[in-house]
């Protein structure tokens, strides 16, 4: 393989969500990458136990995605989808939709899971006006929640940071569900925590304090990962499913990270038996190959919105330039043929008690303050370093990458979310190599 050289001049590169100051001083550069494994520009080879952003499901530059992106874009380069078609598209979406919970069959296309959790917003909005509710404006979040960087997914977002600064600007009929995470209660929990379900409970309250007539959805991630990997407790969704067919109010899961076999199915709604009625996903829908997202709508919304326009009128005003691309939609259809092909759903099924067991046998290591874990998620909380929040994390993260292991941290919380081709000997290999690096980490 013919190297590139290394650039040394990394200035113009505004990074995101990077210290960037911090990175370009001692930079990590990934040149390929291959199954399990980055090589980095200085040749060593690093095992991904995180999946790049959680979202390389099938393993890096398989061959079969990558000819079928090829073979696209030399056939098809862009084709545009508004007032106009492309066939794969509406194989794309097919596709998706055999994948979803029944009755969320209607698959909007957008780029990114930040795109897409605002699409949903929009379709929750757009639904109850159709239906002669245009009064249900109030989205409602939840604390700790992650629903990407747009102004609607950082207003129902629950990450302090990420809203601070723009807190003049947020969307101004919000609400927040407190969040699930409580050590006292939970800590070492294998699977979902016993103790919690009555937090849902606190949707009812916000719905006396509103009134129910105001609330157009609640948006939640069945299983938080960015923001820590909060996995709910046992009856907590579907208490919140109840209340919000009890008050007409539409439930919005977030599956960016969750869909496509992450937990051993194909989203988290069939994991869990609960089917709400919009499904945000991005990332794994292609394997990360090119940018894709998608909210998958149910009949009910999607019709209620389709059939109330004039025929000839445009029934929703939202789309983007690249909603189902056909580079895009060609990776997701050749994806979502490996995923089936390789049983990689179930092969993740059949994975997670051995990943369960290699990340709770952590318990005892220096540091360690809680390990939780669902389906091919983990995660691993340290005890932060007095005055230095994050700093603890962020060590361990550096040296498991020296160490030749990829992870993901955030604040003090390791995350684990490996590719569904990893095997039993590459999940002991990440745990004890953050094992050993918890030794040495100040
Ligand atoms: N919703 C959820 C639940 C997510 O996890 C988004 C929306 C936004 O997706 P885009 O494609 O706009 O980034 C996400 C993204 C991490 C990490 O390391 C997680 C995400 C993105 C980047 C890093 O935890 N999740």
């Amino acid at each position: 393989m013919t190297s590139r050289p290394v650039i040394d001049d990394l200035s113009s590169f505004w990074m995101p969500f990077t210290a960037n100051r911090q990175f370009k001083a001692a930079p990590r550069l990934l040149e390929s990458a291959k199954g399990m494994y980055y090589r980095t520009t200085d040749g060593r080879e690093v095992l991904d136990s995180c999946a790049g952003l959680w979202c390389v499901n099938a393993g890096h530059s398989r061959d079969e995605i990558v000819a079928a992106i090829t073979q696209q874009l030399s056939t098809l380069d862009f084709a545009p989808t508004f007032q106009m078609g492309h066939p794969l598209a509406f194989e794309a979406a097919a596709k998706v939709a055999e994948l979803m919970p029944a009755g969320l069959d209607r698959i909007f296309f957008t780029n990114s899971g930040s795109e897409s959790v605002d699409t949903a917003l929009k379709i929750a909005l757009a639904y109850h006006r159709a239906r002669g509710e245009g009064q249900r404006t109030r989205l409602i979040g939840r604390e700790r929640g992650y629903h990407g960087v747009g102004f609607g997914g950082i207003s129902v977002g629950g990450i302090a940071p990420n809203r601070k600064t723009f807190s003049g600007a947020l969307l101004p009929a919000v609400d927040h569900l407190p969040h699930t995470h409580n050590l006292e209660h939970n800590a070492f929990s294998k699977g979902q925590p016993a103790w919690g379900a009555h937090l849902a409970d606190e949707l009812e309250r916000i719905v006396t304090l509103h009134d129910a007539s105001t609330i157009a959805a609640v948006i939640v991630e069945p299983v938080a990962g960015s923001t820590g990997v909060l996995v709910p407790p046992q009856g907590y969704l579907q208490k919140l499913r109840e209340i919000c067919t009890k008050h007409g109010i539409l439930l919005i899961f977030d599956e960016v990270i969750t869909g496509f076999g992450r937990l051993g199915k194909a989203t988290a709604s069939e994991y869990f038996g609960i089917t709400p009625d919009l499904l945000t996903m991005a990332k794994a829908i292609n394997n990360a190959a090119i940018p894709m997202g998608a909210v998958a709508a149910s009949r009910t919304v999607h019709d209620t919105i389709v059939n109330v326009g004039a025929q000839g009128a445009i029934e929703l005003f939202h789309g983007y330039t690249y909603s189902a691309h056909p580079a895009a939609a060609a990776a997701a259809v050749a994806t979502l043929e490996l995923y089936r092909r390789e049983a990689l759903f179930e092969r993740a099924a059949s994975l997670a008690p051995a990943f369960e067991s290699a990340a709770h046998a952590l318990r005892d290591a220096r540091h360690v303050k809680d390990i939780r874990n669902l389906g091919m998620v983990a995660g691993i909380e340290l005890e932060p370093r007095d005055g230095a929040p994050g700093a603890r994390a962020y060590e361990a993260f550096v040296k498991c990458f020296e160490a030749g292991v990829l992870i993901r941290f955030t604040g003090d919380i390791l995350a684990f979310s490996p590719p569904l081709i990893v095997d039993e000997e590459q999940i002991q290999h990440i745990f004890k190599t953050v094992r050993d690096v918890l030794a040495t980490v100040q």
